[in-house]
C-alpha cells in the first residue's frame, strides 16, 4: 500500500488567520495553532499534513523579498521530506510571492501553493476553509507514485492557476484573482479537473536550486497622458537604479515625443534596462505594430511580451540578483523561465 503524501502548510499571515480586534475593529494577523483549530475539517484529508509558521505572521502588504526568502528557505530545508508544499498567504500580494518564489526555485519538481482568503476562516460566510483543504488536496495529488503539478500555483475560489500568471483583481469578490493570458491550470467542481497540457511538463530530474538573490533597485513606471520630463529624468536619475518596468499603453506604446526617447535610450546606453510592459489587464507588448512603440524597440527596450507587472518586477530583481551579463540580459528577460510568458 502507498504511503499518504506529506505536506507541510507554511503559514505567513493574510486575512485566513485575521481576527477583528474588539477594540477598534481592525482585522490582525492572530496564533496559527489557533487557526488550524477552526478546521478540523483538516483530518479528514487523505494526506500528513505538518505546519510551520512566521514567527510574527504578516498582512501581506508587509511581505518583501527577505520574506520571500524565508519562505525559499523553509522548502529548501524540508525539500526532501513533503510531497507539497501549500502557503497560507495574504491575497494583496500573493500574485507578487507566487511570481517571485516561481523565478526563486529553479528545478521545481513538487507542487507549491499559495492560498488565502478573502474572509477570516472565524467568520462564518468564510471562502478560507474550502481554499485551503483543495489546495492541499491539489498539492497532494500524486500519478504513478509521482506529483502531478510541479510548479508555484495559486489556488483562490475553485481555480488553480499558474502563480506567476496571476494579479489580483477585486478585492471585494471571493473571485480575487485573474490569470488573463493563461488558462488555468485545474478546476474544483464537483470532480477536481486537471488540465494536464497547460501544466508545466516535468523539466529535469535536477537538483532543486534555490536564488536567493533579488535586487530591488527597480522601479515601476506607469505611462499616463501628461507625464512630463522632470517627473520621469528624476526617476531615471535615482541612485543605484538598475532597472524600469514602463507599464505602457495597449501593446506596448508610448508618446513618440523627443524628450521621452532620447531619455530612455540615454538611460539604456548607461546601463539601465527598461522592460515593456502593457497597462491593459490582458494581451500582448508587440513593439513595432504601431509607430508609437517601433522607437521602444530600436532603443533597445525589453518586450515584457504578455507578462504581469507582477511577474515583471519580480523576474527583473532575480535576473539583476543573478548578475546576469548586460550582452545577455534582454534576450534572458524575454524568454519563459517559468511559464510566465508566451
Ligand atoms: N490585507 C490582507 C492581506 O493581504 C488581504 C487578504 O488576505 N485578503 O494580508
Amino acid at each position: 500500500m502507498q504511503s499518504k503524501p506529506n505536506i507541510l502548510l507554511i503559514y505567513t499571515g493574510g486575512t485566513i488567520g485575521m481576527i477583528k480586534d474588539f477594540e477598534t475593529g481592525v482585522l490582525k494577523a492572530f496564533n496559527f495553532k489557533k487557526l488550524l483549530q477552526k478546521i478540523p475539517e483538516l483530518q479528514l484529508l487523505d494526506c500528513n499534513i505538518e505546519t510551520i509558521s512566521f514567527k510574527k505572521p504578516i498582512d501581506s502588504s508587509n511581505i518583501n523579498p527577505e520574506k520571500w526568502i524565508e519562505i525559499a528557505e523553509i522548502i529548501e530545508e524540508r525539500y526532501a521530506d513533503f510531497d507539497g508544499f501549500v502557503v497560507l498567504h495574504g491575497s494583496d500580494t500573493m500574485s507578487y510571492s507566487a511570481s517571485a518564489l516561481s523565478f526563486m526555485l529553479e528545478n521545481l519538481n513538487k507542487p507549491v501553493v499559495f492560498t488565502g482568503s478573502q474572509l477570516p476562516i472565524g467568520d462564518l460566510r468564510t471562502d478560507a476553509k474550502e481554499n485551503l483543504i483543495t489546495a492541499i488536496q491539489i498539492a497532494s495529488l500524486v500519478q504513478k507514485g509521482k506529483s502531478v503539478i510541479h510548479e508555484v500555483c495559486l489556488y483562490f475560489e475553485y481555480k488553480l492557476y499558474r502563480g506567476n500568471r496571476t494579479t489580483k483583481i477585486n478585492a471585494e469578490h471571493f473571485n480575487a484573482f485573474a490569470s488573463p493570458n493563461y488558462v488555468h491550470l485545474a478546476e474544483s467542481g464537483v470532480h477536481l479537473n486537471v488540465n494536464s497540457n497547460m501544466i508545466l511538463q516535468r523539466i529535469s530530474t535536477k537538483k532543486l536550486l534555490v536564488h536567493k538573490q533579488l535586487d530591488n533597485n527597480v522601479v515601476v513606471v506607469k505611462m499616463f497622458p501628461g507625464i512630463n520630463e522632470s517627473v520621469l529624468s528624476a526617476i531615471i536619475a535615482i541612485p543605484n537604479l538598475k532597472g524600469i518596468i514602463l507599464e505602457t499603453y495597449g501593446s506596448g506604446n508610448a508618446p513618440t515625443d523627443d524628450w521621452f526617447v532620447s531619455l530612455l535610450k540615454k538611460a539604456i546606453k548607461s546601463g539601465l534596462h527598461v522592460v515593456n510592459v502593457t497597462q491593459c489587464s490582458g494581451g500582448s507588448v508587440n513593439m513595432g505594430q504601431y509607430e508609437t512603440s517601433s522607437q521602444l524597440k530600436k532603443i533597445g527596450v525589453i518586450s515584457g511580451k504578455d507578462i504581469t507587472t507582477e511577474a515583471a518586477v519580480t523576474k527583473l530583481m532575480y535576473l539583476l540578483g543573478q548578475n546576469v551579463a548586460p550582452s545577455v540580459f534582454k534576450t534572458i528577460f524575454e524568454t519563459a523561465l517559468r511559464g510566465e510568458m508566451q
